[in-house]
Parts: C-alpha cells; structure tokens; sequence
C-alpha cells in the first residue's frame, strides 16, 4: 500500500477550538481515505507550559510559543488558526504570504476593513496554489447538508422565510467571568459574531442567496463582569465581591433581513436562552415544502412536502443513512454523530481541496460576506434599527 503524501499541519491556540481541531485532524485519516495524511507537527501557544501539556494530550509533536515560527518553519505546510478574531488577520496573512495552506476560525476577522484585506491576500495566494478556507464547522454537520441538498434539488421551491436561531445559556449567570469572548478588541463581537455568524453562513449557504439589507437589536444585558474566577465550559462563575470589569460586546443580537431575489429573514442569537444548550436552529419555507433543523437534535432533519402529505405536517428525516452527506463513513444506520464531526468533515473537505487545488468552501470570500452582515448589524443597531444595506455597510 502505498503511504498517502503527508500534510503537516501548525495550529496556533489550543483552547477549545484547538481542542476540537485537533481531534478532528487526527481522526479524518482514520474513517475517510485521504489523498493526503494529517500530521500534527507543531502547536503554538504563548504559555510554554500551556502549549507543552496541550501538545501532549492532542497529539502534537512539538511546540512553539510564538506563531511566527510556526509559519517560519519548512516542515509545515498548513497553518490552523484557532486564536481569538483580533489575531486572525495578521496570522493568516503572513501564513498566506509565507506559502502556507490556512484553516482559519470563524468569524474570519473582528472588522469588514481585516476581512478584506485577507481576502485579497487570500485570491492573490490561491493563484499560486496556495489555499484557504474559514471555519464555519456547522457546514458540515450532515442535516445541514443535506438541507443544502434538498434546496438545491428544488424539494422547497422558492424559498420565502429564513428563520434563524442560535441560543446558548451559558452567560445567563451575571456573576460568569469576564473572558475574552466578552471583550471587543479581542472577539470584535458577542453573541452576534460568535454564533450569529454561524447562523447567517448557513443561511447563506443553504439558500445560496446573499443577505440584502438588514435591521437589527442588540443588547448587553450584564455590564460588567468578575475579572477572574473558575471557568467551567465558556461560562463558570466570579465572585460577586471583587473587581468587575466591563462587557463591551452584546450579548444578544437580533435582526430581520432581506436575502437576494426574494426570501425575508429573521435572526436571534443569545447566550442567555436558559435551557437552550446549543441550539442552532434554521427554519426554511418555500413554495413546496419546509424544513427545520435544530443542533440539539443533530442527527435529523424535519421535512413537510406540501403536495405529499398537505394535511400530515412535518416529518423527521433521520440523517444517518449512507445516502446522507458524510455519514457512510462511520456508523451503521441510525448510530449518531456529534459536534466533532462537523470539524472532522470540515479536515476532509479541506484536504481534499488542497489535494486536488481547488477552492475549499467557505473561502475567505465567503466569510468576509457573513462579515459584512455582522458590521450592517451594528451599524443598524447603532442607528436604532434603521434599516441598513449589507452592501452600502462603511468598512
Ligand atoms: C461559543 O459560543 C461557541 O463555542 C462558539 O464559539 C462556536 O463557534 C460554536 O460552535 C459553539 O459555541
């Protein structure tokens, strides 16, 4: 048997994005025939402590504590950027630059004005076979896309109404500590750019249709926050005694949108949906038929086909068959899949891509049009909801 070429790959961060990236870079050679093998060569992390215990337990060969080396270093050949968005630009540029693949975290950049500029670099660096993609990881969950699928099939129709959700709880608690999710010049913004940026992608994606215009609400709930305290998952809890400091991002975002050629949207992203764990939901209608998808029922999708069942109402589509996007290469019908496997799927694509140098999707192209729809957000909601076009947005 012939060994597959390898594709040496240096992750910088290693929080909880590295963690998930890790896992899915050591197990997409192990379920899916690759044309080129993973090797975890090298993480970057500023706490050489940090960085050596993460490289041991994800399975890194060694480490580094400044990402420039990383790119300087000629054993690798794709950069993985797991860092906060206030880092994502000029590591991905100097990667990019450098001749290195970049896989970079969602959202692509903090600001309209750094996505571009990544874009640029990004098209400039494609023609010289040097590739890139962004991290919008829920892609690849199989419902989705085979939600995708079925749009495209034309099982919908046209498509009328975009109904968006993404809603966490894990901020619900106004004594939770201050973490770098929380601040603006590290995260660019809250719940908006954290998962609403998850939820305007594959509204996109899965309509193919481009976001218009929008009119838009945020709100910061809690002002300030405990510096410090014990973390536990995002969130945990401070002390209600010491310092605070303040939140300068929402924690909440709420928008109605226009999509191109038609469809009208509407988008809720919260942190402070108590018992709404992880659920990103998408909700689509059309001239023939719906569909609805929401993450804490992963595996399945549900279904109404008017001119079938007129009178039956929705159905669910158990997305475990071999049929179905990505599920023929793990368990057997029926046997689910998990969050880990929209980032493992996410490798497959993207190595495929690299292998056969083809565009990976999303391609920072991509991205910098959800970001474009996060600074119209802001710009909305900075003008007390007027309505503000995504194209007309100022970088
Ligand atoms: C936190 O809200 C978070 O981890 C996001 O940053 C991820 O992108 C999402 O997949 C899950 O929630």
């Amino acid at each position: 048997m012939t060994q597959a070429k390898p594709l040496r790959v240096g992750m910088v961060g290693y929080a909880f994005m590295g963690a998930a990236h890790s896992h899915a870079w050591r197990t997409a050679p192990r379920f899916f025939d690759l044309p080129r093998t993973p090797e975890l060569t090298a993480v970057a992390g500023r706490n050489p402590d940090g960085v050596k215990a993460a490289a041991a337990k994800y399975g890194w060969a060694s480490t580094e504590t400044d990402w420039r080396r990383l790119i300087e270093r000629d054993d690798i050949d794709l950069i993985d950027i797991c860092t906060p968005g206030n880092t994502h630009a000029e590591i991905a540029i100097a990667a990019l630059e450098a001749g290195k693949h970049v896989l970079c975290e969602k959202p692509l950049a903090n600001s309209v004005e750094e996505a571009e500029k990544m874009t640029v670099v990004a098209q400039a660096a494609a023609e010289r076979g040097v590739l890139s993609m962004c991290g919008f990881s829920y892609r690849r969950t199989p419902a989705l896309a085979l939600a995708k699928r079925m749009v495209e099939e034309g099982r919908l129709g046209e498509i009328r109404h975009v109904r968006a959700q993404y809603l966490q709880d894990w901020l619900s608690d106004a004594d939770a500590p201050l973490t770098w999710r929380l601040d603006k010049s590290k995260s660019g913004s809250g719940s908006l750019g954290d998962i609403g940026a998850h939820s305007i992608d594959a509204a996109q994606w899965i309509t193919g249709l481009n976001i218009t215009g929008v009119s838009a609400l945020l709100e910061t709930f809690v002002k300030e926050r405990p510096v410090g305290g014990d973390f536990v998952g995002l969130g945990g809890h401070g002390g209600s005694d010491g310092p605070r400091g303040p939140v300068t991002v929402d924690d909440a975002a709420l928008f109605t949108a226009r999509f191109e050629s038609g469809p009208i949207g509407i988008f809720e992203a919260t942190r402070f949906a108590l018992g709404r764990k992880n659920a990103m939901r998408l909700e689509l209608n059309g001239t023939k038929g719906s569909l609805a998808f929401d993450f804490e029922d992963m595996n399945s999708l549900q279904f109404y086909e008017a001119a079938l069942e007129p009178d039956a109402g929705f159905r669910k589509i158990m997305v475990t068959e071999p049929s179905h996007p990505y599920t023929a290469n793990w368990w057997p019908t029926g046997h689910g899949l998990g969050y880990e496997h929209g980032f493992t799927h996410q490798v497959v694509d993207l190595v495929n891509a690299i292998d056969a140098g083809e565009q990976p999707s999303p391609s920072f192209a991509d991205a910098l049009q959800v970001q474009k729809v996060l600074a119209a957000v802001e710009i909305s909601a900075d003008n007390a909801s007027r309505w503000q076009n995504v194209d007309k947005e100022a970088s």
